[in-house]
């Protein structure tokens, strides 16, 4: 097939690494790509904004556990994608993001031509350039190598002339290699079993790292043995749905169980958790423990604070050592499944009322109700954060998808657009801040342009909240943080979706519906919610 082009070799290659759909929004840059997407039978889903392609991307990979694949034109491109690009370096998202360059040839006179690979250093963990045709399988297979081995993203630049330059010759192969578990040294697994042994009230803190490894069976049977709550940070919210010994979120988004049970604890085994300020509020938690930190990150150790006993190696693995070497407390097991039954249901907290808005944490309850269990819902940045981190609970085969390590406004859409392109028949929530969600507004089009029967939250407050209360907080007045918004519904028809305003409880009937039907029409649900009430956790910030 001499007609092959280096583009049709990418988008093989890209295929042979397992994507099913590549992400993007095209231009002088791409465009040769983009058209040989023709003949590939890899999906390709446009966005309205760069940000908006590169976080569907990272939906689509934190949901499939793979690579997310997304193509960008340069320039303008790129810079317009690169908060997607910090977001998913911040949380660990494996990303290839294709830029396509200008000609090697027309670099120098191209208006567009920009140093992209020096401009994204910081929020990569790898870049290249595949210079020459000769080098586009070398090249091509090291970015997805790099992005699954780092678990970061990567950017990869192919010039327009090895695009429309004939294919390699050599069939792309994956590089296959399996590094295996990492096994943990067994006098720190000894020291670490001691600590816990040691203690009165041992905790466990589940991390992201605990969750995308799967270790949540391991550590509900070290918690049943040890007798220890399991707290969560953020990331791994849901890990243990409905388990008796689980406290759920502990540190900036405290549940009641949490702050009942997690400030007794005098030993802490942290496992895949960073334990960075949000996750011990700022040094408050956990200040006296002695802590023992699990990772398979070396970087992540120790990083943000001085652990006494740090463990590198694969979560599944230590856990298990762990629970073969600490003594059984079923005693203290018995008493624990009773307090954490005790504690009040935050859901059962007496909320605001007004007269024509809505407690945000009241609307998050009743829709978390109404949700399947195995629901993937999104978060954004802002003062709402806190309200599906605290009052949306994730049920079995659920996911909560969130960005807080950037914490960069406009990622809750565009992850529930990758998300579902992932996985159509699980039903999506997507919670934004009215302000976030003006920031990618237009994407509610890509929506609706491939059926995607989401439900988009709104908590519209009128205003920048979280920075409006912060305002007053600190200089007694706010400044640039209120405004009047749109009819969010009116806007959402106008976009070809469906849309409705909620000002009372009683106007959820629709979402309920759409929620237990599923439809492949996007609904808008602008939920004027009453802006006094702050997020849980606020202050502090
Ligand atoms: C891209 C970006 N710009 C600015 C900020 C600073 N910031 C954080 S939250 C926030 C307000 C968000 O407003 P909204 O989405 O309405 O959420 P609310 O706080 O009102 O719930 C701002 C401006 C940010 N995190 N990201
Ligand atoms: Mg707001």
């Amino acid at each position: 097939m001499t007609d092959r082009t280096g583009s049709d070799y990418l988008l093989a290659a890209v295929e042979a690494e397992g994507a099913a759909t590549l992400f993007g929004l095209v231009g002088e840059g791409n465009a040769h790509l983009v058209d040989r997407l023709h003949e590939s039978d890899l999906e390709y889903r446009y966005a309205r904004h760069e940000q908006v392609a590169v976080t569907m991307a990272d939906g689509y990979a934190r949901t499939t556990g793979d690579v997310g694949v997304c193509t960008l034109t340069h320039g303008p491109g790129l810079t317009n994608g690169v908060t997607g690009l910090a977001s998913a370096d911040r949380d660990s998202v494996p990303l290839v993001v294709i830029v396509g360059d200008t000609s090697i040839a027309g670099r120098e006179t191209s208006l567009q031509y920009l140093d992209h690979l020096g401009m994204t250093d910081p929020v990569s963990v790898y870049g290249a350039r595949a210079e020459t045709t000769d080098t586009l399988p070398e090249t091509t297979r090291r970015a997805f190598a790099k992005a699954r081995e780092r678990s970061g993203p990567v950017v990869l630049e192919v010039p327009t002339d090895v695009q429309e330059a004939p294919a390699p010759d050599e069939p792309y192969e994956p590089k296959r290699y399996e590094t295996g578990r990492i096994r943990p040294d067994a006098e720190r697994v000894e020291a670490a079993a001691d600590a816990l042994d040691d203690a009165e009230n041992p905790l466990i803190l589940a991390g992201g790292g605990a969750a995308a490894s799967g270790t949540g069976g391991a550590i509900a049977a070290l918690a049943e043995r040890l007798g220890a709550p399991v707290a969560t940070t953020f990331y791994a919210k849901g890990l243990l749905p409905d388990h008796p010994l689980c406290t759920g979120i502990a540190g900036t988004f405290m549940t009641p169980t949490s702050a009942d049970l997690v400030p007794e604890a005098d030993a802490v085994l942290a496992v895949g958790a960073q334990l960075s300020g949000k996750t011990t509020r700022y040094g408050d938690l956990y200040a006296d423990a002695s802590v023992v930190q699990v990772d398979v990150d070396r970087e992540a150790l120790g990083r943000h604070r001085d652990v006494d006993v740090a463990i590198l190696g694969d979560a599944r693995e230590v856990v298990s050592a762990l629970t073969e070497r600490v003594s059984p407390d079923e005693g203290r097991a018995e008493r624990l499944r009773k307090r954490v039954r005790e504690v009040d249901d935050p859901a059962d907290l007496e909320f605001e009322t007004a007269p024509d808005a809505v407690d945000p944490r009241a609307l998050t309850v009743a829709l978390s109700r109404a949700s399947p269990p195995e629901t993937v819902v999104t978060v954004d940045s802002g003062n709402n954060t806190g309200f599906p981190a605290v009052f949306h609970d994730v049920g079995v085969g659920g996911r909560m998808l969130v960005n807080g390590n950037f914490g960069a406004m406009g990622y809750s859409l565009p992850a529930a657009l990758g998300a579902k392109a992932a996985d159509p028949d699980r039903p999506v929530v997507c919670y934004a801040g009215d302000g976030s969600l003006m920031q990618v507004l237009g994407d509610l089009e890509t929506a609706v342009r491939y059926d995607l029967g989401i439900v988009v939250v709104i908590y519209n407050d009128a205003s920048y909240g979280i920075i409006r209360h912060r305002q007053h907080l600190e200089y007694g007045r706010e400044t640039g943080a209120s405004y009047e918004s749109p009819d969010f519904a009116v806007v959402a028809e106008g976009l070809g979706a469906r849309g409705i305003t909620v000002r009372s409880l009683d106007d959820l009937e629709p979402v309920e519906r759409h929620l237990a039907e599923g439809s492949e029409v996007p609904l808008v649900v602008d939920a004027r919610t009453i802006p006094e009430v702050a997020r849980p956790g606020f202050p502090p910030y």
